[in-house]
């Protein structure tokens, strides 16, 4: 139980959980998400995700997942802070430095680390920095963490294209979700000199035909905290179109879901190959359903499954955790070095497990095998406990 009085005085009660799943090859790792449609089945299967995508980044990192049923739409950064606070005084029990370090997922940003870091460190009396990532520069947090999860996705993407003789430099690119994760693939995939032309809210989807103009996306959205109708508002060249299921209508070569979970079914996903889209990078946890990724692969559709694909931001998170062992900091270029090599890695070691099981160019099957055998061998070597 999470109590919080709001800016009117009045007592709210949420309901937060944190699911510590699988501590075998180190500290239980994974975000926290803050949204109204948080319940305890969607913590465990971002909980069981996590495991296996913690182990592919090759860092001492185990899996687990907390979230809270609370929507920080429409909250005072006042109200935010209580809520935080509260939910710490709770939460601080459970997690630590070598046990549990949570993170942000959807919902869960800078700001709200800041005020989880804060009450932390106020009961623990302590300046353990390494008990949560996604900190603030100022106080332990990591260069390229925030870019870390979209940047690691393209990265990942461009190794699969890569592999299929091909790359994301020309194509037309869809990204859907406007937050953490789709800012920074948009800026990675522009980098990189694709065309990104669509991205969404639950609300709506923008179709930009000039390509997306990211820096007024990033004023509306990190900066003034609005909705992405009003990017259409300000630029003549897009159309925003209300419901969330638009967006996959948009002709891309290459989409990339980064919203949330089961956000393409199975009629999408067939709209999608219609459109002759070539290549489906899962961003988000899960965004596809079984049946849309399994129709992907039937279609021949290049998949780079979401626990590899967007592993660069865990990944990145255990460099925070580094360099807070460390006591010191890494630039920008630094990490983004390593975060680059931990993807291309990723990539290789999905790759080269699906095709010694006798699924060549599977890398969603690739993906699980090859982060399930660390953690099975790891469990094996520290016997029955
Ligand atoms: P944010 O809260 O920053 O952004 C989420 C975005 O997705 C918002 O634009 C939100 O729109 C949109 N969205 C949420 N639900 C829906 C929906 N049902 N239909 C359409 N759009 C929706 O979260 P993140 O960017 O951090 O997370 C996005 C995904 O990436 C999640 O699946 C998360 O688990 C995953 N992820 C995040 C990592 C990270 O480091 N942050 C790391 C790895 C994975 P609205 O404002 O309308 O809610
Ligand atoms: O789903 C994820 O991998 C995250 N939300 C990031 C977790 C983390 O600990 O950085």
């Amino acid at each position: 139980r999470v109590p919080w009085v709001d800016d009117k005085g009045e007592i709210q009660v949420n309901r937060g959980f944190r699911v510590q799943f699988n501590s075998a090859i180190g500290p239980y790792k994974g975000g926290l998400r803050f949204h109204p449609s948080v319940n305890l089945s969607i913590i465990k299967f971002l909980g069981f995700e996590q495991i296996f995508k913690n182990s592919l980044t090759g860092l001492p990192i185990g899996g687990g997942k907390g979230g809270y049923d609370f929507d920080p739409k429409g909250k005072s950064d006042n109200e935010i802070m209580k809520f935080c606070q509260s939910f710490m005084t709770e939460l601080y029990r459970h997690i630590g430095p070598n046990v549990d370090v949570p993170a942000g997922d959807i919902g869960v940003g800078g700001r709200e680390i800041g005020y989880l870091y804060g009450q932390y460190k106020r009961i623990r009396n302590a300046n353990d920095q390494g008990v949560l990532t996604g900190k603030g520069l100022t106080y332990g947090g990591s260069l390229a963490r925030t870019q870390a999860t979209g940047f690691g996705i393209i990265y990942f993407v461009e190794e699969m294209l890569k592999e299929a003789g091909k790359t994301i430099n020309g194509q037309t690119v869809v990204i859907s979700g406007a937050g953490n994760v789709a800012i920074y693939a948009v800026k990675k995939a522009q980098e990189l000199g694709a065309k990104v032309v669509a991205m969404c809210d639950s609300s709506g989807y923008i179709f930009d035909e000039d390509g997306i103009d990211l820096p007024l996306v990033q004023q509306i959205k990190e900066i003034e905290r609005k909705r992405i109708k009003e990017y259409a508002v300000r630029k003549p060249s897009a159309k925003y179109f209300e419901g969330n299921k638009g967006i996959w209508t948009v002709k891309a070569d290459v989409v990339i879901p980064c919203a949330t979970q089961n956000e393409i079914d199975l009629n999408d996903a067939k709209i999608i190959v219609e459109n002759g889209t070539f290549a489906v990078g899962e961003g988000a946890n899960m965004p596809c359903t079984n049946e849309a990724e399994q129709y992907f692969l039937e279609k021949g559709i290049l998949l780079a499954p979401s626990k590899a694909a967007n592993a660069g931001g865990v990944a990145t998170s255990a460099l925070e955790m580094t360099q807070n062992s460390m006591r010191l900091s890494w630039s920008f270029e630094e990490v983004d070095e390593k975060l680059h090599g931990i993807m291309v890695n990723i990539f290789k070691n999905t790759r080269d497990a699906a095709k010694e099981y006798g699924f060549e160019g599977n890398y969603l099957v690739g993906a699980n095998i090859a982060g399930f055998i660390k953690v099975a061998d790891a469990m094996m070597a520290q016997g029955i406990v």
